[in-house]
């Protein structure tokens, strides 16, 4: 019983998973981790059965990203072989992308995580716009972000490189590695302990599964070479998993994404540019579009090259994607999260009444 408690928050299992556990009224649920997410079947860590799947209930009734992802925290009825899923524990973190193939549909990447790292390979063209982005989608979810600079093995000097990502930084830790050498493995690991997940993020080829594998000590995560010709990966990783760490821990390894689109707006595109709200603060006018207004803050630092052209027009972007995303929200989908949360109020003043009466 205890090797099993202590087993649960090596997983990352805290209070606030458990105190929601624990008001749920059905005995004989215990909790579980989702360690990967198939169509209808769900890996499971922490329980007996290896594997779970949806009670009928919750298929009929969890929608989009309300389904289990990689990272959740569940409760099951375990019969030791296939786990029934009956609750979906609320998520302290979750990411949250557009899905690749649709302008509003919402899809979760991972949920739970501590900490993300957003890996670039130093070997290839690094993209601060790309980091802004991914940094914007971080923030919103409610983890916090570590720049990983892998390969760093393949370049003379790392300074240009790293000159490149401070801008836009803005004081989130950036970590020089090698899953090759084993060079700054060590920094990356203070990133993740007993209780704690850290996944890995970022485009195809740049050593995500690499850097899993060197943490673990062993080659557990498949990887193959990068494309010759234009240095891109090959999307060897196709699904989200979670590996515990020997020691207490978690790491999420996840396929390289093409493109991650912002959908939501939890204020993770204001914290990725944190710099420019700040000059916004000493625009004259409190509306300031920091376009032709006198007075202007953000015009200022521009022109003192404090602040570059691009960081600016890429702060508008992401604002602009995020707005347009809010707005073309699938209105089925709302209109089914809306009826659960009318479902879920109803139940909760019929609770009110009956505890009145007594
Ligand atoms: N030189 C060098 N090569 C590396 C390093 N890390 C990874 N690689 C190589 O880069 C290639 C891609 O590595 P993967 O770990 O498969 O990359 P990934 O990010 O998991 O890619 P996907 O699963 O496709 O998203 C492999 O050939 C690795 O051996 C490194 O630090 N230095
Ligand atoms: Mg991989
Ligand atoms: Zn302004």
């Amino acid at each position: 019983m205890i090797a099993t408690q202590l087993d649960l928050s090596d997983l990352g299992y805290s209070p606030f998973f458990s105190s929601q556990l624990d008001q749920i009224q059905r005995p004989g649920l215990v909790p579980a981790r989702i360690a990967a997410d198939g169509p209808g079947i769900y890996a499971l860590l922490g329980c007996r059965a290896p594997l779970g799947e949806l009670s009928g209930r919750l298929r009929h009734e969890l929608h989009g990203t309300e389904r289990p992802v990689a990272g959740d925290w569940v409760a099951v009825a375990d019969d030791g072989e296939r786990a029934i899923i009956h609750h979906v524990l609320r998520r302290r973190t979750a990411m949250i992308r557009r899905a690749a193939d649709s302008d509003v549909t919402a899809q979760a990447i991972a949920a739970n995580v501590d900490v993300f790292g957003l890996v670039s390979s130093a070997n290839r063209d690094l993209n601060p716009r790309r980091i802004e982005r991914y940094l914007s989608a971080v923030w919103d979810s409610g983890a916090s972000p570590v720049i990983v600079l892998n390969k760093v093995d393949l370049v003379e000097d790392v300074w240009p490189l790293l000159e490149c990502i401070e801008p836009v930084a803005l004081g989130v830790p950036v970590v020089q590695v090698s899953a090759l050498t084993g060079e700054g493995i060590e920094t990356l690991r203070t990133h993740v302990g007993p209780g704690t997940t850290l996944g890995l993020v970022g485009s195809s080829g740049v050593g995500k599964s690499s850097l899993i594998n060197r943490l673990l000590g062993v080659d557990v995560q498949h990887v193959s070479t990068i494309r010759e010709d234009d240095a891109r990966g090959r999307h060897t990783t196709t699904r989200r998993e979670l590996i515990p760490l020997p020691g207490g821990g978690v790491l999420i390894d996840t396929p390289g994404m093409r493109e991650l689109g912002l959908i939501e707006d939890e204020g993770g595109v204001d914290a990725a540019f944190a710099d420019i709200a700040g000059l916004a603060l000493a625009c004259r006018f409190n509306d300031c579009r920091h376009e032709t207004e006198p007075g202007c803050a953000v015009q200022k630092a521009l022109v003192s090259g404090a602040l570059t052209k691009e960081r600016l027009q890429s702060y508008r972007k992401l604002q602009r994607e995020v707005a347009a995303a809010e707005r073309k929200r699938d209105p089925v989908l709302a209109a089914d999260e809306r009826r659960r949360w009318k479902t879920i109020a109803k139940e909760y003043r019929a609770l009110e009444k009956a505890k009145g009466r007594r």
